[in-house]
């Protein structure tokens, strides 16, 4: 109870600050802010940012320093402006063993590297709610492969990656019974654990799978970074309610003084499972791929997963004591400082991989948690920042020995010194700061220029919109010593984490359009003369071409209500910037975007006879209005042979 009030006091003290502080956020802003996030018409921004859209399960992508918004990516939910998860293409994506799950809460972000520097090839995002790791293509902005990660619940620390891509790492936030078994949840010491899956990515294709998973106790892992340099071989994660609470987490989880940073020796573990020290257990989860050829995605079943137990597999897994409740788990470029932030802590720690190291050669152990040695807390501190502000959250870097931490409960981000742990320069954050990002800032190679803080609350900072406001990140421009706020811009869904990388990296490497004659689609119709409708039983296959400004077959005749109607689109156009849109009147159904080179099936079951209007949906042309058609559905039974053209009119039926 105690705890409890503490924690309220700081709450209070917390919005204290915070009002006190909205009074000066006006003048938080330098004149010349403007010009630095000016980026003028036609000009491109330097950094392509990619936020997390948290519960709208989707990833959006931002040009910084503009804040200018440059598409949504549909990942982990159905996104009905283009049709991912409404067409037969995509449906698969969202697969899961539990049927298709068309959302998710996407919380984090990481893009691929090489040797510790992204590369521009991938951006992987986790699924917290159904856990799931997507990968997506950054040549065509697509999600190309969804893995669903059993054993688990609440995917939280996650999708975080070793240096090279090696590895991309999910840790559980929740834990369960391996296996989802029917127990007492009061059995939670004996039966739920937490895992850490290590997912291998193939170097040329990006595939993933399940490489192992790693048994830990019944605890929460927060969030994971992979070591770098020195630390190449480790992953570090941070972990909460070590008390192991099961009920009212907010008082039972927050008992103990410390938790445990988790270090796991990703090498060690990786040498266990090559000598067969796992166990293969059944364990069902989905992997769904999106094939570029057939430009359809296919969902598998796999059935097993390979279990280490840290006791089977000594030195694979150390405990690091870490005071309150650690949240931000992040390495320094170097890899030699393991940052901990310790969400109800007065400070923050640093620690040592040098002495981590030292100090398991040295068994400076002091017990063990269920098995697990735990290191003395000193012999693996570097050292402390004192009185950084309350409630650090999560640090980035910015390669010339800065350390950027987000404080939640005193709003601000503050900027400290890696060498002596002191703090240089804090900077309000409106409000209720999370996560931050500098391009970069988790890798080797930290682009030092911009900091953006993704806040929780935004009150009084944009023009309101009801009980639900905007979200919100915030621009600093962190290139001199002082840092500086130059821009606020709202953001589509729940920012919580982020990543950006040099334009350079990507834009090049954009594809323009999909080469018509590499579609191995089932159904495509490649040109207009082989454009086609054939019926099946009550199945009917529209095979259709899309070009400016007609739509092949455009007449449509004898389908019957109850028919299954499969209108499979090609795009003809071999151009950049033509995609065509496809909808037809009463679908309970989505659009389609069909991007040129590309074929995509809408599914439509008429319920009613009648006339049923179809359009291209996308401003394709001058002619655009005219990009239309008609299907006609009659009556089950009725005698209207199948029909269908572009062009024909009773004229020139007549006269044949
Ligand atoms: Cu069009």
């Amino acid at each position: 109870m105690k705890r409890l009030s503490l924690m309220l006091g700081l709450v209070a003290a917390t919005a204290a600050m915070q009002s006190c502080k909205m009074k000066t956020a006006a003048t938080a802003v330098q004149g010349d802010a403007a010009s630095k996030t000016y980026v003028a018409p036609g000009k491109y921004d330097e950094y392509y940012n990619f936020v997390s859209g948290g519960f709208n399960g989707q990833v959006s992508v931002y040009g910084l320093p503009s804040g200018r918004l440059l598409k949504v990516i549909p990942v982990f939910s159905v996104f009905p402006e283009n049709g991912y998860g409404y067409s037969e293409e995509t449906k698969a994506m969202l697969n899961t063993t539990n049927g298709s799950i068309p959302w998710d809460d996407q919380h984090h972000l990481d893009l691929s590297q090489t040797n510790g520097e992204q590369d521009g090839r991938w951006l992987f995002a986790n699924a917290n709610n159904t856990p799931r790791i997507a990968r997506i293509d950054l040549t065509t902005f697509k999600t190309m492969e969804i893995l669903q990660i059993p054993n688990s619940a609440g995917n939280h620390s996650s999708p975080f990656i070793t240096e090279n891509t090696e590895y991309v790492v999910a840790g559980t936030r929740f834990s369960v019974p391996l296996g989802s078994e029917d127990v007492p949840i009061s059995s939670f010491k004996e039966n739920f654990h937490s895992t850490a899956s290590f997912i291998s990515v193939d170097k040329n294709s990006g595939k993933m799978d399940i490489a192992f998973q790693i048994v830990l106790p019944g605890m929460n892992l927060d969030l994971s970074h992979a070591g770098k340099g020195p630390s190449h071989d480790w992953f570090f994660f941070s972990s909460y309610n070590t008390e192991q609470a099961y009920t009212l987490l907010e008082v039972n989880a927050s008992q103990k003084d410390k938790d445990y940073i988790v270090a796991v020796n990703w090498k060690k573990a990786e040498e266990y499972a090559k000598a067969g020290k796992g166990k293969k257990v059944s364990a069902p989860y989905a992997h769904n791929t999106y094939d570029e050829h057939t430009q359809t995605a296919t969902s598998v079943i796999e059935n097993e997963v390979l279990l280490l137990d840290p006791k089977d597999c000594p030195d694979m897994v150390y405990m690091i004591p870490c005071p309150k409740s650690p949240h931000g788990c992040d390495i320094d470029p170097s890899g030699e400082y393991i940052v901990g932030s310790g969400k109800l802590a007065a400070l923050i720690p640093v620690f040592s991989f040098s002495k981590i190291t030292k100090a398991i050669g040295d068994k400076q152990f002091e017990g063990d948690f269920k098995g697990i040695p735990i290191l003395k807390y000193e012999s693996a501190l570097y050292g402390e920042v004192q009185k950084p502000g309350l409630g650090p959250l999560h640090t980035e870097f910015d390669g010339r020995g800065n350390a950027y931490t987000s404080m939640f409960l005193s709003s601000e981000v503050v900027k400290w010194s890696l060498k002596d742990l002191k703090v240089l320069d804090r900077a309000p954050t409106y409000y209720s700061v999370g996560h931050l990002m500098i391009p970069g800032g988790d890798t080797k190679k930290p682009a030092g220029k911009y900091l953006v803080a993704y806040n929780k609350i935004t009150k009084d900072r944009f023009l309101p919109t009801g009980p639900e406001l905007a979200q919100s990140a915030q621009l600093y421009d962190i290139s001199g010593d002082k840092m500086q706020l130059v821009l606020d811009y709202p953001t589509f869904g729940e920012p919580h984490y982020a990543q950006a990388c040099a334009a350079s990296l990507i834009k090049d490497k954009q594809v323009k359009f999909f080469d018509i004659n590499k579609n191995k689609h089932s159904y495509v119709a490649m040109g207009e003369k082989n454009a086609k409708v054939v019926r099946q039983g009550n199945r009917v296959d529209v095979y259709m071409t899309a070009i400016r400004s007609h739509l092949t077959p455009d007449n449509i005749e004898g389908v019957y209500v109850g028919d299954e109607v499969y209108f499979h689109v090609t795009n003809l156009e071999q151009d950049w910037d033509i995609p065509h849109g496809f909808a037809i009147k009463n679908n309970p159904n989505a659009e389609l975007l069909i991007m040129p080179g590309e074929t995509v099936t809408l599914k439509f079951v008429p319920e009613k006879q009648g006339i049923y209007p179809f359009y291209c949906t996308d401003f394709c042309s001058a002619l655009h209005q005219e990009m239309s058609g008609y299907l006609r559905v009659s009556p089950k039974g009725a005698n209207v042979p199948l029909k269908f053209g572009t062009g024909e009119t009773a004229e020139t039926v007549a006269a044949k």
